[in-house]
């Protein structure tokens, strides 16, 4: 890791690092550098910085969202005695943020990938399979302001991937779908291009097993990150401290693996549910009534389209169940629009905190 732009520093946060620093008093800027977090431990953050790989503690307690996350930039303030760590007093707004509602009835959120350019999707061709949670994968990913890309794995466990490979397709009009197998090195390279970009970050997600760390060592070309199938005693030497981490990639790009996902529930801006359906949402035009919701209206071009054979039930009931959840979650949660507010928050307030507990010291 050389520089702070291979890490993926670009004028976006430049803008905002400097915004923020040009708060404080001027011998005190001198203290006050970016890092990029790439991992997480339990109280601390392993952060790159210009000083190279750093430790760093907050300083002040961090809402769930306004939490540093592996991915974030943020500002800290150097350690005084030149120890390889500091203190995080502010947190960088995001370019993306991947997050997911927890399980039950709450609306509490948990982030999954900050600061991403490209989500790999990735799905086993196995008992994992599933298309409907695909669909709602990829849902979230467009709400986070990343690009998705499907990637179907263990490509070696199905004679014949077409059909599976035009039904992810069809739940994903203009997703990109890559068809690998992690174990055998089918495919991996064609993930170069949307992986080794200079400076650009992916994240793996999916469900636990799907072999996300497996895709992560067929890309480094190296064994380093456990897998399920490395057992407990024979792991010595692989990295099993942190289960979501950045790592550099040879040739450029930086990639997130991330913990499995046994549930994601979904409370995203409601463009981003249309945005995978756009199939619906392009028959929902021939509806008579503009607003037609596609449930009980008469002549409404969706369910003719249904009766017909035109859109299949399994995809149009997805549909209809996405949004009616969706809607659920955000009624909980304070119907503010989620996304903008995980992109948005936290620096100011952070900033304006900062200051005023130091002019109070003073
Ligand atoms: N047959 C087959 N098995 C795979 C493939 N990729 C991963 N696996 C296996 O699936 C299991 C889970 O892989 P892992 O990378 O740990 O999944 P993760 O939980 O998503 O990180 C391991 O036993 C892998 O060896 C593949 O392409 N083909
Ligand atoms: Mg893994
Ligand atoms: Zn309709």
């Amino acid at each position: 890791m050389s520089n702070l732009t291979t890490m993926g520093f670009s004028p976006f946060f430049q803008k905002d690092f400097n915004l923020i620093i040009n708060n404080f008093p001027e011998p005190d800027r001198i203290l006050l550098l970016p890092a990029r977090i790439i991992a997480e431990f339990r109280s601390e953050y392993e952060a790159f910085s210009e000083e190279g790989v750093i430790r760093l503690k907050p300083s002040l307690e961090f809402k769930e969202m306004e939490k540093p996350s592996v991915g974030d930039w943020v500002i800290y303030r150097k350690s005084a005695d030149g120890q390889m760590a500091g203190r995080i007093i502010a947190l960088l707004p995001r370019i993306s943020c991947f997050y997911r509602k927890n399980a039950g009835r709450t609306s509490e959120t948990q982030i999954i990938a900050s600061n991403v350019d490209r989500v790999l999707i990735v799905c086993g061709l196995d008992g994992d399979y599933n298309v409907r949670r695909i669909e709602r994968l990829t849902a979230g990913v467009y709400s986070s302001g990343a690009i998705p890309i499907i990637v179907l794995n263990k490509c070696d466990l199905m004679d014949d991937t077409s059909e599976a490979e035009s039904d992810v397709s069809l739940a994903c009009p203009g997703v990109d779908v890559v068809v690998v197998s992690a174990l055998y090195g089918i495919n991996i390279s064609l993930l170069d291009k949307y992986c080794r970009r200079l400076g650009q970050t992916s994240a793996l997600v999916g469900s636990s097993g799907a072999g996300k760390s497996t895709i992560l060592n067929a890309l480094i070309g190296e064994d380093r990150f456990e897998t399920n199938s490395v057992r407990k005693h024979d792991n010595r030497g692989k990295h099993t401290t942190t289960s979501r981490f950045i790592t550099e990639l040879e040739g450029g790009g930086l990639i997130m693996d991330t913990p499995g996902m046994r549930e994601f529930g979904l409370m995203v801006d409601e463009e981003s549910i249309e945005a995978v359906f756009s199939d619906i949402e392009a028959l929902g035009k021939n509806c008579r009534f503009v607003d037609c919701t596609h449930e009980h209206e008469p002549g409404c071009a969706v369910k003719k389209a249904v009766e017909a054979g035109d859109l299949s039930e399994g995809r149009y009931n997805s549909w209809l169940s996405l949004l009616r959840e969706n809607r659920s979650n955000l009624l909980r949660s304070d119907k503010r629009a989620v996304k903008k507010e995980a992109r948005r928050w936290g620096t100011l307030v952070r900033e304006g905190r900062e200051i005023r507990r130091r002019k109070e010291n003073k």
